[in-house]
């Protein structure tokens, strides 16, 4: 503690941006648990070398499947002498989990084993996740590392609004704020009025959600004739789901809070694998204990810093359950210039999309972020959509519903049928192609209390 906090004067100097007035943060002192995140190159290297190596001998020893891929190649653990020798193992993947539940990938005994979390998948059977009580203090650990670089500290309030259970959401964000000192309100996802009271009351600074989610907060907070720019809340942890930069404005704007980004999935930890900081460009991977690489999709071929291509993550300290090369399907980036924040570690950029999130219509490849980076170029419109596949005589058909708020509602017509223009214009721009737009009434979209369904596929319902 004592030196000042290496995003001190950014923070103070960041009350007003785009004309929004934020809620003024005071600068708080480094915390300690941050150290790693300015750890030097080199030392950084040799500590990721020594942990991979570990964590290859680890699954070679216990993961057959490891082991038969990597005898399959000729390649023994210690063959890893180098980090880029990285690229000599073969990748993992989420059928690999699916195939081998519910526990065939796991490194370490049953009785080291302390806690499971599962993803529910789209089709079939969830796929399950392991941590040792050393993996449960690495997770809290990255978390807590990710809210003390967006200035979460000892005496914050933290509202967990994110789905306690399987889902690794709820119990991962708990765990760090705990690790911080903050006061925890294991809130979890849904009745949301109620999530608003507990704000209000409990004088809550920090939130952590969905942001779909928090979005719907505002919009039940207006309701009740809560205005969030009068509470204490300052800032939100929002991750889960892909979100856009223009929906982190409408949400700041509309808030008056600070929104930063915190990524994660359950096969490498749960959230924390990497987080924004104050400086609100991309986000920093907690690289010493999760080695990232970018690869093209299409070959496997790996991509300098710099080129987007779809992230794949080595865990380093996780020994329930190592997870070697695992293909994440996220597109990003990782990005070369160094980050005013003075962190050592590396950034992604914001993760917009996911491979398979895309769906191709008349022959151009559309995702979802695309179409929420139109609908908010249009004030007044609120980013709740969905987007509705159709297949008619084998031709792919897409409609984008979105809602329009009562004042427009009530209002001309026309109103309605200019923004409705407006929008599919916007959409035409970007994607280079017309879709039909239905602007629906107020609430007739549902909320999500957890990760948003932008998507309904109808395709195969009526191919
Ligand atoms: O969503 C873990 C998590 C919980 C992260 C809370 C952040 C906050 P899964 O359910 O396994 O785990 O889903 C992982 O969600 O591969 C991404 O596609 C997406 N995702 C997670 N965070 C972000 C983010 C949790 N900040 C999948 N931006 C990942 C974009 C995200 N997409």
């Amino acid at each position: 503690m004592g030196s000042p906090h290496p995003c001190g004067p950014a923070l103070k100097n960041k009350t007003q941006t785009q004309g929004i007035i934020m809620k003024p943060s005071k600068a708080v002192p480094m915390n300690p648990i941050s150290a790693m995140d300015f750890i030097p190159q080199e030392q950084l290297h040799s500590l990721q070398l020594a942990r991979l190596r570990e964590m290859v001998s680890l699954a070679y020893e216990n993961v057959p499947l490891f082991k038969a891929r990597l005898d399959e190649r000729g390649v023994k653990p210690d063959d890893i002498q180098k980090l880029e020798d990285i690229r000599l193992l073969p990748f993992t993947v989420k059928a690999d989990l699916r195939d081998t539940y519910p526990f065939g990938l796991f490194a370490s005994p049953m009785e080291d084993i302390v806690r499971l979390h599962a993803s529910s998948g789209t089709t079939g059977k969830p796929i399950v996740v392991a941590y040792t009580r050393q993996d449960l203090d690495v997770w809290s650990t990255a978390v807590a590392r990710a809210l003390a670089a967006v200035g979460v500290h000892e005496g914050d309030i933290a509202q967990v609004s994110y789905g306690y259970g399987l889902f690794t959401g709820g119990l991962g964000a708990h765990s760090g704020f705990e690790k911080i000192g903050a006061t925890v309100i294991p809130a979890s996802g849904g009745n949301t009025e109620r999530q608003v009271m507990l704000m209000k009351d409990f004088g809550v600074t920090c939130v952590a959600c969905t942001p779909s989610y928090f979005l719907h907060m505002i919009e039940t907070a207006e309701k009740m004739g809560v205005d969030m720019r009068e509470l204490p809340v300052r800032l939100g942890i929002f991750g889960a789901e892909p979100w856009t930069e223009a929906m982190r404005s409408q949400i700041e704007k509309k808030s008056g809070i600070r929104a930063y980004d915190i990524y994660g999935l359950s096969e490498i930890v749960g959230p924390g694998v990497g987080c924004s900081c104050l400086e609100q460009d991309g986000l920093h991977i907690f690289e010493d204990f999760f080695y990232p690489e970018i690869i093209d999709p299409a070959t496997g071929e790996v991509l300098p810093d710099g080129q987007e291509g779809e992230l794949v993550l080595t865990t380093l300290a996780k020994r329930a359950m190592p997870m070697i090369r695992y293909r994440t399907r996220d597109i990003t980036s990782i990005m070369t210039s160094k980050c005013a924040c003075g962190r050592t570690i590396r950034r992604i950029s914001k993760i917009g999309r996911r491979s398979d999130d895309m769906f191709i219509i008349r022959g151009v490849n559309v995702f979802p972020t695309q179409i929420e980076t139109a609908i908010l170029s249009v004030e007044s419109v609120l980013p709740v959509y969905q987007i509705i596949l159709t297949r008619d005589h084998g031709l792919d058909n897409i409609e984008v519903d979105i809602e329009v708020n009562e004042t427009i509602f009530h209002d001309r017509v026309s109103a309605i049928e200019d923004i409705r223009h407006t929008i599919s214009h916007a959409i035409e721009r970007i994607l280079g192609i017309r879709v039909f737009v239905k602007m629906c009434a107020p609430n007739s979209i549902p909320r999500s209390e957890g990760k948003a369904k932008r998507v309904i596929d109808r395709r195969n319902l009526n191919a």
